[in-house]
């Protein structure tokens, strides 16, 4: 059985679990904690240490769109690629927007803010893991701090230009979209899978599989602001997934 080794609340592995659930795919989830998952994912050969990583027999895959490059290829039933090269590539290319352009500036957000609750952040980050994870990261605490602000140049000029990036970007897609409902073509592609996942937990969706629990109001006040895709991520998550 295929396995998805990953972080609950991450949206990037939300990608992935849309995307195994979407082809009718049986998989076991390996729940992650971040900061504590490197080894595991070094075990598996992987080049990086990030998730999602899926352990398919002998396979191992990392990355989210090359894992749903992965599944179109071996299980081609349900496909969410086009087969049409240039609608393939104009998926791959919202896909990359999506990856690049909205989802790092919205963790920015996210974590700019959950930094300053601890409690709770250490309960988000131990989602779907023994108990025994939030002591220990507990006392991890002001080191994972230390480095996610390292990693994800966390300070609030970034968080600032984060929240108007993710704006600017959420509101790019919207005009596009200008009241179609897919991204490309007229069906559900990875396109919209990869964009709707990765804008989801703006709009803490049941479907997501982790909704965050007691959100501080600062952050409720920001994913207030970001709804202009709203209906349209909503939409897809109800009828698509
Ligand atoms: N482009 C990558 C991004 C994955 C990513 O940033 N994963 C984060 C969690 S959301 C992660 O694993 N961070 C910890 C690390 O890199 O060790 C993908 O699409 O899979």
């Amino acid at each position: 059985m295929i396995q998805l080794y990953q972080f609950k609340l991450s949206h990037y592995c939300e990608k992935v679990r849309w995307a195994l659930d979407f082809k009718k795919l049986s998989y076991e989830e390996v729940n992650l904690v971040p900061g504590l998952h490197f080894s595991k994912i070094t075990k598996l050969g992987a080049e990086q240490t990030s998730v999602p990583v899926i352990k398919n027999g002998s396979s191992v895959v990392q990355g989210s769109s090359q894992i749903l490059t992965y599944l179109d290829e071996k299980y081609p039933k349900n496909s969410l690629s086009p087969q049409d090269p240039d609608q393939l590539q104009e998926c791959l290319d919202w896909e990359e927007f999506a990856d690049e352009e909205i989802a790092p500036y919205l963790r920015v957000c996210f974590y700019y803010i959950l930094l300053m609750h601890k409690k709770l952040l250490i309960s988000y980050l131990t989602e779907s893991t023994p108990s025994y994870n939030k002591i220990l990261l507990y006392f991890l605490y002001p080191l994972l701090k230390k480095k996610m602000i390292a990693k994800m140049d966390l300070n609030l000029s970034s968080f600032e230009q984060a929240k108007i990036k993710l704006g600017d970007n959420i509101l790019q897609v919207k005009n596009y979209l200008a009241g179609k409902q897919y991204l490309v073509g007229e069906t559900f592609t990875r396109a919209d899978l990869a964009m709707a996942a990765l804008i989801a937990p703006v709009h803490r969706i049941e479907k997501f599989g982790f909704v965050p629990q007691g959100l501080p109001s600062e952050l409720v006040k920001i994913s207030e602001e970001l709804s202009e895709l709203s209906p349209w991520v909503k939409d897809l998550y109800q009828q698509h997934r």
